[in-house]
């Protein structure tokens, strides 16, 4: 296995009409979650992740199960909970400026992952292990379960990725989720940090700052995400900027995230320079935006050679 990731999917519905979503009778059904958008993402481009996570033995379970499944991801460390349902999320494009997400996913089956649903053999035979702050605020368990993967990722020598993904309306106040996120941070390797959560995490500090700040907390490499402008990296030995590209129209944000840790991941798999690597991730992202769904707009190796020149071209 490549990578090896842990967290909640959930059943996506998506409004068919833009506006307010009280006023939508029709929903596509998706599947979607950071931890899978990332796996999927890695299947694209060549790569091998694992998931571990629970659904619910229910109708979306099993089509969730199936789909993630069949986009290649090795779903042996998926377990079915009988006692609660799968998560659900409603993803309203109010305009493309404006999009809200609703989950309906309190104690659902993901949220009761538990430290024994972490198989140390499965982490030890990863190259990453990639981690959200999405899993630790579904439970106490779930977070347990994090601190599990953590300690035999350590054991074994398996690097870890972790995107702090704050998601407010998941956690029970801010100051847990400063603490927990900034924990998790400390014990990463890689941190991806969007601009607005080092912010959250840090105040308002300026973007060079911002890498010492993470770096003194823990972390060895940061990479700081400024959406449409690219990211910033920084380690103990090396910073920099590496702008992003040209979007033609963003039809939904959410996902670009996951698409760019995916981007990174598998630069990183293949052994390129940390520009190369984020100049990967800002294309993945930028791809995803143009694509209703989280996943559905993640390219294949093709399709991103084929953006990433399309850009120079332009640009020329
Ligand atoms: O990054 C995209 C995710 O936010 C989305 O897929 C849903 O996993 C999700 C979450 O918990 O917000």
């Amino acid at each position: 296995m490549d990578v090896v990731t842990i967290g909640e999917t959930m059943a996506l519905f998506t409004p068919e009409t833009t506006g307010k979503m009280r006023y939508s009778s029709h929903f596509s059904r998706k599947f979607a979650g950071a931890e899978t958008n990332v796996a999927i993402g890695l299947e694209r481009l060549g790569f091998h992740a694992g998931w571990i996570s629970k659904v619910g033995n229910d109708e979306l379970g099993k089509a969730l199960l199936s789909f993630v499944r069949g986009e290649g991801v090795d779903v042996s460390g998926v377990t079915t909970d009988d006692q609660a349902p799968t998560g659900l999320y409603f993803k309203e494009l109010r305009t493309e400026n404006d999009v809200r997400v609703y989950y309906y996913r309190a104690g659902s089956a993901a949220s009761r992952i538990t430290p024994d649903d972490i198989m140390e053999d499965y982490i030890a035979n990863a190259k990453y292990l990639h981690l959200t702050g999405i899993t630790p605020a579904l439970s106490d368990s779930c977070y347990q379960a994090v601190l599990q993967a953590i300690q035999y990722a350590k054991k074994h020598q398996v690097t870890i990725v972790f995107d702090p993904n704050i998601r407010e309306k998941l956690w029970a106040s801010k100051e847990k989720a400063k603490e927990v996120l900034l924990q998790l941070s400390a014990q990463a390797d890689i941190v991806l940090p969007g601009i607005s959560e080092a912010k959250y995490l840090f105040g308002e500090q300026k973007s060079a700052d911002y890498g010492r700040l993470f770096i003194e907390n823990g972390a060895a490499t940061v990479i700081l995400k400024e959406g449409s402008k690219g990211a910033h990296y920084f380690s103990d030995n090396a910073s920099g900027f590496v702008p992003s590209y040209p979007v033609d129209r963003v039809v939904d944000p959410i996902g670009a995230g996951d698409g760019f840790a995916a981007g990174i991941l598998s630069g990183l798999l293949e052994g390129m320079s940390l520009e190369r690597v984020i100049a990967r991730g800002n294309a993945i992202g930028a791809m995803v935006t143009m694509v209703n769904g989280d996943v559905e707009g993640l390219p294949d190796l093709e399709e991103i050679a084929h953006f990433m020149k399309k850009d120079k071209e332009d640009v020329k």
